[in-house]
Parts: C-alpha cells; sequence; structure tokens
C-alpha cells in the first residue's frame, strides 16, 4: 500500500508538471493541424504523452482522439507528420504523404503501429476537433505578425494558444506591441497575454499583460521565445498584434545602430 501511494505520487508529480497550474492545463504544444486533426507533443517535448494523458490533452480542449479514418482524411488534403501519435482506441501511426526513406519506411499513407497493448507507452497525440478554435504554432521565420485569434474581430472566450518562436542559433527575438486589447482587470486573471523568454511557459517569465496599454518591447536574451494567451469564459475585446523581428549577432557596433531599422514587412505575413 506504501509502495502504491509512493508510486501515485510519483506518478502526480509528473502528472503535474505539464498539468495544472494556476488552474490553467499545460498541456501540449499546437503544432499542425488539418481536417480537423491535430498533432499536440507534450511541453516537455515528442513522445511523452501515455495513451491516458494523450485523451486527457484532446478532451481538455473539446476534442477526442482521431480515429484511423480522421487521420487519413486529414492525410488525403496534406497532413504529413514524421512523428508517431496515439490515436482512437489505443493505436498508434503517423501520417505520410511524401514518401521519404527517412520517415515511413519509404511508404505513403498512414504509418500504422497497430493497436497497443502496453498504454503506458510514450508517443504523441493525434486529436480530432472539428470545431476547434485554432491558434499558436512554432514559428521559425525570421519575422512575423502575431495575431489574437480571428483579429481584427474580436478573440473568443475560452481561448489558450501558445505561439514558439525558434530562430536560428545566436539569434535573438525583438518582439513589437502593435495593437493590444484584452479584457481589463488589475492582475490579470481573465484574459492575459504571458510573455517567456524560454522554449516553455515553466522558466523565463518576462510578463503577463491585459488591458489596452501597449506593452514596451522585449528582446529575447536567446534564440526562443514562448507567448501564450488565454481567455477565460466571459467578456472579449478587440485582441492584438505582435510583431517579432530576428536580431542577429553583432558583429559591428554599426549593425547595432542600424537593428532598429527594417527593409520592410514586405515578407511579413500574419498567422492567428
Ligand atoms: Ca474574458
Amino acid at each position: 500500500m506504501i509502495l502504491l501511494v509512493f508510486l501515485f505520487a510519483v506518478q502526480w508529480d509528473k502528472i503535474a508538471g505539464w498539468g495544472y497550474k494556476n488552474g490553467i492545463l499545460h498541456n501540449s504544444i499546437w503544432l499542425e493541424q488539418a481536417a480537423g486533426v491535430y498533432h499536440r507533443e507534450a511541453r516537455a517535448g515528442k513522445y511523452q504523452l501515455t495513451y491516458i494523458e494523450a485523451k486527457g490533452v484532446c478532451k481538455f480542449e473539446g476534442g477526442k482522439l482521431a480515429t484511423y479514418q480522421q487521420l487519413e482524411a486529414a492525410r488525403k488534403i496534406g497532413f504529413h507528420i514524421c512523428a508517431a501519435g496515439w490515436m482512437d482506441k489505443g493505436r498508434v501511426g503517423y501520417p505520410i504523404v511524401k514518401a521519404s526513406s527517412n520517415c515511413g519506411f519509404g511508404k505513403t499513407g498512414i504509418v500504422d503501429y497497430g493497436y497497443r497493448l502496453n498504454k503506458s507507452e510514450r508517443w504523441d497525440a493525434y486529436c480530432y476537433n472539428p470545431n476547434g478554435k485554432h491558434c499558436g504554432g512554432v514559428l521559425t521565420d525570421p519575422k512575423r505578425i502575431i495575431k489574437s485569434p480571428g483579429f481584427p474581430k474580436e478573440y473568443e472566450n475560452n481561448q489558450i494558444c501558445y505561439w514558439h518562436i525558434r530562430l536560428k542559433y545566436g539569434q535573438r527575438i525583438h518582439l513589437h506591441f502593435l495593437e493590444f486589447d484584452l479584457e481589463d482587470d488589475i492582475s490579470c486573471l481573465s484574459d492575459y497575454l504571458e510573455v517567456y523568454d524560454s522554449y516553455d511557459d515553466v522558466h523565463g517569465f518576462v510578463g503577463r499583460y491585459c488591458g489596452f496599454e501597449l506593452p514596451a518591447e522585449i528582446i529575447s536574451t536567446g534564440n526562443v521565445m514562448t507567448l501564450k494567451f488565454v481567455s477565460d469564459a466571459s467578456i472579449t475585446t478587440g485582441g492584438f498584434q505582435i510583431k517579432y523581428i530576428a536580431v542577429d549577432p553583432p558583429k559591428t557596433k554599426k549593425f547595432w545602430h542600424d537593428a532598429g531599422s527594417t527593409t520592410a514587412d514586405k515578407n511579413t505575413y500574419s498567422l492567428s
């Protein structure tokens, strides 16, 4: 019995690591989606979710683990992911559109690992939710505009979005707030944007923002940054637009002088 309690405590610790903090589930990283199917990996990285955890990740966002047929339907419109994930009923596989010897054994189709007997194996998750409010993503372009979902329309209730900016090693990220309007309250408990100077939303907390005052510009210390947007169940406002630009490592003093000016937004495109 003591052993059981101990095991439970260890297990709970693990879950708590990617689970609830301040009433919010810090579940996973949104990666890609098509035809209502999403690929998600745990915040801790690739292949970290047991079957139960994968189910929980999808359920929290109002979806379910995708069936084989749903994954195949997504694959047919170009959903190609080189990472095995849990599907409905404990099946594991991944969708391959373009044959490659590095991934999928040179075949196309769903690479099917079958129904797993051991549900404690750790994989990613494929969720299905045709009504999901999609937001967030992994951004690797040197510049981009990040918008709250639906911008310039008001964002919706009950949103959680993560944007992970990952640039080249040595580069830094310059965040510039263009427009900002989130439900205002003193402690930003209702709707807020959080900025983290790190890969996740645990380390490197920079600030939590709400209301309609434009936050000051932020420059990362490294080449990764995480933005997290949360809205609660009532009252929405205009949302935000944030531009980021890659700042290359300094070469000369002159470079730094020039770093603030940019040739352009001509290549910038938006993501909401
Ligand atoms: Ca709200």
